[in-house]
């Protein structure tokens, strides 16, 4: 017979959205690539690439999903959820998993139409976390992240410590990440306690520093609604393979600058966020995706 405390735990585990048990497995809609899902992220086949961020709170989960799939129609390859601050995880869980079944619903849908290409959908969902508090049992990896100048150990190492077992046995993808947050750096910056780097020989040491840790994503961030995304220099002097660049890139003209500069990924957030109209969002993302191919 089933004990009390079995029950309150089963049940407790069913509504706690960092319980790996509280779903089914989650469905293998990643990428086909050798070498799996870093190698492709990581990959230089590809040429610059665009994700799209969606902060958990700043939109219910359907409105999130919907965005999403506007955005992958427009040709982001790659969705992070996340956001500095006020991302409880039931809302981070929610959102994944509500962007995971659109794109499911439409690989699906892609599977019964010889005129669409499955793999156009088949696209990761990875947590972009402000910390151990904002994850999900179903996000398809994590960026797990050392913000390499942040001035407290809080977001050099202990969130990261905080999350890493639960992380681990959930089964979740940790993708060894080193953020960088540049000038102006906003929110991230502030949250981050970041001593903001403002020139291209910081870039370079620091991100030669990543290299020594092993790193394999190197992410700059200007900070969301930066009102210039990083100067090209800075991302030139940045030592990796596998760069992402982030905060402020509004216009075609500054996706191409972060291209021609050695981006590996572009990542906006802002442009879809302040967006509502969806056939806007899918355009304004082309618009960016096209000066990039
Ligand atoms: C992700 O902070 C960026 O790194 C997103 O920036 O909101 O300015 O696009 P925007």
């Amino acid at each position: 017979m089933l004990q009390l405390s079995e029950v309150l735990n089963a049940l407790r585990r069913l509504f706690d959205p960092k319980s790996h048990t509280k779903c089914p497995p989650p469905k293998v809609m990643l990428p086909e690539y050798p070498g799996g899902l870093l190698s492709w992220i990581c990959s230089n086949e590809f040429g610059t690439r665009h994700a799209t961020l969606l902060d958990p709170a700043d939109q219910s989960a359907e409105v999130a999903a919907a965005k999403a799939l506007a955005a992958v129609e427009g040709g982001s390859k790659l969705i992070l959820v996340g956001g500095s601050t006020n991302t409880p995880e039931n809302k981070v869980h929610d959102t994944v998993v509500g962007i995971q079944e659109a794109l499911e619903l439409r690989v699906w849908a892609a599977s019964q139409d010889s005129t669409v290409d499955e793999e156009d959908w088949r696209i990761p969902v990875i947590l972009f976390p402000g910390g151990a508090h904002a994850l999900s049992s179903s996000a398809d990896a994590i960026l797990f992240m050392m913000l390499m100048n942040s001035t407290t150990p809080r977001f050099l190492v202990e969130e990261q410590v905080k999350g890493a077992t639960w992380l681990h046995e959930a089964g979740i993808e940790m993708l060894p990440t080193a953020y960088l947050i540049c000038e102006p750096g906003g929110k991230a910056g502030e949250v981050g306690q970041a001593n903001l780097l403002n020139s291209p020989e910081d870039i370079r040491a620091y991100s030669l520093c990543a290299k020594g840790y092993g790193m394999k994503i190197l992410y700059l961030e200007a900070g969301s609604g930066a009102p210039s995304p990083l100067d090209s220099e800075m991302i030139r002097s940045a030592e990796g393979e596998c760069v992402f660049v982030g905060g402020g890139i509004r216009t075609t003209e500054q996706a191409i600058s972060a291209k021609e500069a050695g981006a590996s990924w572009i990542v906006t957030g802002t442009i879809v966020e302040e967006q509502e109209d969806l056939d806007q969002i899918r355009l304004t993302i082309e618009e960016l995706v096209s000066a990039l191919n």
